[in-house]
């Protein structure tokens, strides 16, 4: 029997040596140890041997129960770090392969020069107020003292949804939103989109951006208005910057006037940039407003006064990136907007 033992750990470890793959192992392991296994057949017929025998017979049982065992056990990690290291072959990441590049987007410049100006107001005190770009006629064109035959009210000037609702031509409708909800003292700015049926040339587009200012509090006077506007401007552009003020017409603020700044280029020498005037583009419209549209707000105007202005937040784009057609800001060309 003990011949028969060795036998079996002769060829169990000479098939375990032949293995190439964890499965065909698990089969050699049922072949020599497993319930009907060659290894377990001869210890059931143990109990034929002679009591000298079978201690004698059974330890050398276990010794090759034990050889075989460590020999798979051994077959076993090696055949695992094997098929680790191939996994491990395959799945290699070569580091010095360029990668693929993911495109990450910036701000737009509009949306640059938007938060900028809100910054700049900030820190003069004004609070960012919002206003939708779906209006009520109203508010748009009524409570701001236009009359009812004002060019800009007409079809074909603004783009009406209904009789009574379209969108907004300026923001200058948040005026009347925020006077009528609280009344004074206020300091705010407005940004957003606004829409007219302009004709589209270098500086004129039918959705623009606007940013409104107003302040309403006692005793603001106009020298309050071009103090603010010419501060604001310096901040922005620099501080050798000027403003010109000319004299103009709305209906929400009297007096009026709209800005020029001096030309970016030239500051203000003469180049052909200006066709030699000096002055840059109009950047805003701005004003004391009117009493009667304090009082249609419910504010006393012999109490008190405000100002107000509306820049044109391309426009200032435009000056300020030297861009000198607006439609470049909206055709999302990444050729153009990947400069900013
Ligand atoms: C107004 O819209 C007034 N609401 C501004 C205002 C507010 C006056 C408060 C007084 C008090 P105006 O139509 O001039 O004004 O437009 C203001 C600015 O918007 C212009 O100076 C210009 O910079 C810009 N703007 C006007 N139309 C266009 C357009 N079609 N495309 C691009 N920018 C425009």
């Amino acid at each position: 029997m003990k011949e028969m033992l060795k036998t079996i750990e002769q060829n169990a470890l000479q098939s375990i040596r032949n293995i190439s793959d964890l499965e065909q192992l698990e089969k050699i392991r049922v072949q020599f140890l497993g319930k009907k296994g060659e290894l377990t057949q001869v210890l059931r017929g143990m109990g034929k041997l002679s009591k000298e025998e079978r201690p004698i017979v059974g330890q050398v049982a276990n010794e090759v129960r034990e050889k075989i065992e460590k020999e798979l056990e051994k077959t076993k990690n090696a055949l695992k770090t094997a098929q680790k290291d191939i996994k491990l072959k395959k799945e290699r990441i070569d580091i010095s392969m360029p990668g693929n590049k993911k495109v990450i987007g910036h701000r737009h410049p509009l949306l640059t020069v938007k938060e900028e100006l809100e910054t700049v107001f900030m820190n003069m005190g004004f609070d960012v107020v919002e206003g939708p770009e779906i209006e009520t006629v109203y508010n748009n064109f009524d409570a701001l003292n236009s009359p009812e035959n004002h060019p800009s009210r007409d079809l074909s000037d603004t783009f009406y949804i209904t009789e009574q609702i379209l969108l907004r031509t300026h923001t200058s409708p948040v005026q009347i939103r925020v006077m009528k909800q609280i009344q004074s003292p206020i300091k705010i700015v407005s940004a957003g989109r606004t829409f007219r049926f302009d004709e589209v040339d270098d500086t004129h587009s039918p959705m623009f951006h606007q940013l409104e200012g107003l302040v309403v509090d006692k005793n603001i006077t106009i020298a309050n208005l071009k103090h603010t506007i010419d501060m604001f401007i310096k901040e922005l552009f620099g501080s050798d910057m000027k403003t010109r003020f000319r004299p103009h017409y709305f209906p929400f603020t009297e007096p009026s006037a709209e800005v020029d700044v001096s030309c970016l280029k030239c500051r203000g020498e003469g180049c052909d940039c200006c066709h030699k005037t000096g002055w840059d583009m109009e950047l805003l419209g701005c004003g004391m407003v009117h009493p009667r549209v304090l009082e249609n707000c419910g504010i006393d105007p012999e109490v008190y006064s405000g100002f107000a202005f509306g820049l044109g937040v391309d426009r200032i784009a435009m000056v300020k990136y030297g861009i000198n057609n607006i439609r470049l800001l909206f055709e999302n060309d990444m050729r153009f907007l990947n400069q900013f």
